[in-house]
């Protein structure tokens, strides 16, 4: 698995200034589409401090599970990853992204691989590219982290990440128990899959753009995984999450939340009731924009199709999605350039 070496857009526009859009970073067509505006729509927020709370827990549990179904995205708000968990984390991404080229070059990806600095699903030499530059690792089971790929600069930044990574996989890990309640499975249906379960990381660093309405930070695509949560760094707006009308919701990012999302496993396991949505990140004029997506995915040894306990009772027929092993479920992943939800309908059965 990897994905073609691509020049840094951070360096180019340090070196241009932006003003110019080299043609392969061209994407005219994304002005036309409909963006809803200011108190149109907005993904919904859930409160974790009542989905934990026995008295509001069912109420909270409700609204979580009609995001789940309706929008796959929302905020989490209180959740109980620490404050300078949260503010370290976004201080040594900045502090990555701002060091000099050569240094961040250290971390480059290497071929044959896609950890590291660089960029992921490039497949092809005349593919249109993202406006942006990544920094993407394997964050858990520790013994899967390759600290070649590890930055050492900023100096705090590998005990950073993984005080954040620990924390934020904890919370993943108890919205899944309550999502496998939700559903009417045993709170560890879906965690049990998860036994050595895969967190990885992808930080997000979107230069602007003096064109910014002909480039875009993130192409259309849904998350592989089960659960994704994003910390929004610098609360610059970008987010876009896609509705049925084919109109995007720009996610306004609360102070402190996660923005979370179902991915294609979760829809896959729950033969379709939640919903993996698609979504995209468009880039500010003015500021860079920063932010840190981890993606949790089952054990690589799981398999992934619809649990049995969501489809047993149901014709054959209705079961949507193949059954595969989680190894080729990535590979197919990351094979391909990043196009909407088109991984996903070639899973459907
Ligand atoms: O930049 C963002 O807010 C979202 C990033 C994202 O979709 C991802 O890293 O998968």
């Amino acid at each position: 698995m990897e994905s073609l070496p691509v020049p840094s857009v951070q360096a180019m526009v340090a070196a241009t200034g932006g003003a110019h859009v080299p043609p392969r970073y061209l994407r005219p067509e994304v002005a036309a589409d409909a963006v809803a505006g200011d108190g149109e729509a907005a993904i919904p927020i859930i409160d974790f401090e009542r989905l934990l709370h026995p008295e509001v827990c069912r109420d909270e549990s409700a609204r979580l599970h009609t995001a789940c179904q309706e929008w796959g995205f929302f905020q989490l708000i209180n959740h109980d990853v620490p404050d300078d968990v949260i503010e370290g984390m976004k201080a040594n991404v900045e502090g990555f992204f701002g060091l000099p080229a050569e240094t961040k070059k250290q971390v480059a990806q290497e071929r044959g691989q896609l950890e590291g600095y660089g960029q992921l699903f490039v497949v092809s030499e005349d593919q249109k590219l993202d406006w942006a530059d990544i920094l993407y690792l394997n964050t858990q089971p520790p013994q899967h982290r390759n600290m070649r790929f590890w930055p050492d600069k900023p100096g705090t930044f590998r005990s950073t990440l993984d005080a954040y990574s620990a924390a934020v996989n904890n919370v993943a890990d108890r919205l899944l128990g309550i999502m496998s309640t939700n559903l009417g499975l045993q709170p560890e249906a879906i965690a049990s899959k998860c036994v050595g379960g895969i967190q990885s990381m992808r930080m997000n660093y979107y230069p602007p753009c003096a064109e910014a309405d002909k480039v875009v930070g993130f192409s259309p695509h849904s998350d592989a995984d089960l659960l994704t949560l994003v910390l929004q760094v610098n609360q610059v707006q970008g987010l876009q999450v896609k509705r049925d009308d084919g109109s995007w919701v720009p996610v306004r990012p609360l102070q402190g939340a996660f923005v979370v999302n179902v991915g294609d496993i979760l829809q896959i396991f729950t033969n379709g009731r939640y919903r993996s949505i698609e979504h995209r990140a468009v880039i500010n004029t003015e500021r860079a924009r920063l932010s840190v997506a981890a993606f949790h995915s089952p054990s690589i040894h799981a398999t992934i199709g619809p649990l049995r306990e969501l489809v047993t009772d149901q014709e054959p027929e209705i079961v949507m999605y193949k059954t595969v092993d989680h190894e080729s479920f990535m590979r197919l992943f990351f094979s391909a350039k990043l196009e909407g939800k088109s991984f996903l309908q070639r899973m459907k059965l």
